[in-house]
C-alpha cells in the first residue's frame, strides 16, 4: 500500500517547483516561423520565457541576438539547463522532440521527412508568395505566376498526404506544428482552403487545440486565427 510519507511530500514539492521553473528562453516574433516554436513549447508544456525580437525594427541584427542566431532570424532558443543556443525552427523542433521524447509521430524518419518538406518547400515557397502576391502585386508577373503555382502544388501535395490520415506523420507531431502556421496564412497566399478538404479538416482540428491558440498569440496577439470562410 502507498503511504504519504514526508519524502513523498518533498518529492511532490520538488516536482511542482520544476514545473514552474523556466527551462527555455524563446526569441521570437508573431510570424509563421516564430509560431512553430511557441506552439511547440505550449504543446510540450515546457516553461519558457519570451523575448520579443521586433524584426520590423531590425532588432534581429543586434549584436546580442546575433550571438544566439547568427543568421539574424527568429525563432531562436536558449536551453537554460545546457546553455545551448539554437537557431532554425526545424532544428529547434527536432531538439525538443529528442530532448523530451514527445511529438515524434509514429515513425521518426517520416516525421523528419515531412518536417524537412516544410523547411525546404512549404516555408520558402509560401514565403515568396507572400512577397510577390500580397506585398508587391503587379511588380513581377513571372514571380507571381511561379509562386502562385507552387502554393497550389504544395497545398495539393499536403491534401493528398492527409487523405485518410489524421496528421502528416501518424500521430500529431512536430511536422504538423511546423506546417500549420504556414497554412494559417492561406489568405495571404490567396488560397481557399475549402478546395482542399483533407488539409482543411487537419487545419481546423489543429486550430482548435488550446496550446496552438496560446502559441499563436506569442509574443503578442495580432489577429484571431484565420478560419476558412471568414475574412480577417
Ligand atoms: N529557416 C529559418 C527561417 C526563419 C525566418 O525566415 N525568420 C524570419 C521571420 S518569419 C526572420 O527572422 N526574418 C528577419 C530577417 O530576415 O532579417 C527557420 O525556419 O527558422
Amino acid at each position: 500500500m502507498n503511504r504519504v510519507t514526508p519524502e513523498l511530500i518533498r518529492l511532490l514539492e520538488i516536482t511542482r517547483n520544476l514545473e514552474d521553473r523556466v527551462l527555455i528562453d524563446l526569441y521570437t516574433w508573431p510570424t509563421p516561423n516564430g509560431r512553430k516554436v511557441s506552439i511547440a513549447l505550449e504543446e510540450f508544456g515546457i516553461p519558457y520565457e519570451v523575448h520579443a525580437i521586433d524584426i520590423g525594427k531590425g532588432e534581429q541584427f543586434d549584436d546580442e541576438f546575433l550571438k544566439i542566431s547568427p543568421n539574424n532570424k527568429i525563432p531562436a532558443i536558449v536551453d537554460r539547463a545546457s546553455g545551448r543556443a539554437m537557431m532554425e525552427s526545424g532544428a529547434i523542433l527536432m531538439y525538443l522532440a529528442d530532448t523530451y521524447d514527445l511529438f515524434r509521430g509514429d515513425q521518426w524518419w517520416e516525421t523528419v521527412e515531412w518536417l524537412m518538406m516544410q523547411m525546404g518547400s512549404v516555408g520558402p515557397m509560401l514565403g515568396q508568395a507572400h512577397h510577390f502576391l500580397k506585398f508587391n502585386p503587379g511588380k513581377a508577373p513571372y514571380a507571381e505566376t511561379r509562386y502562385a503555382a507552387e502554393v497550389q502544388r504544395i497545398y495539393a501535395v499536403l491534401d493528398h498526404r492527409l487523405d485518410g490520415r489524421g496528421y502528416l506523420s501518424g500521430g500529431y507531431s512536430i511536422a504538423d506544428m511546423a506546417t500549420w502556421p504556414w497554412i494559417s496564412r492561406f489568405e495571404w497566399q490567396q488560397m481557399d482552403l475549402r478546395a482542399y478538404p483533407n488539409l482543411r479538416r487537419w487545419y481546423e482540428e489543429i486550430a482548435a487545440r488550446e496550446a496552438v491558440q496560446r502559441g499563436y498569440d506569442v509574443p503578442n496577439h495580432v489577429n484571431a486565427i484565420p478560419m476558412p470562410g471568414y475574412r480577417h
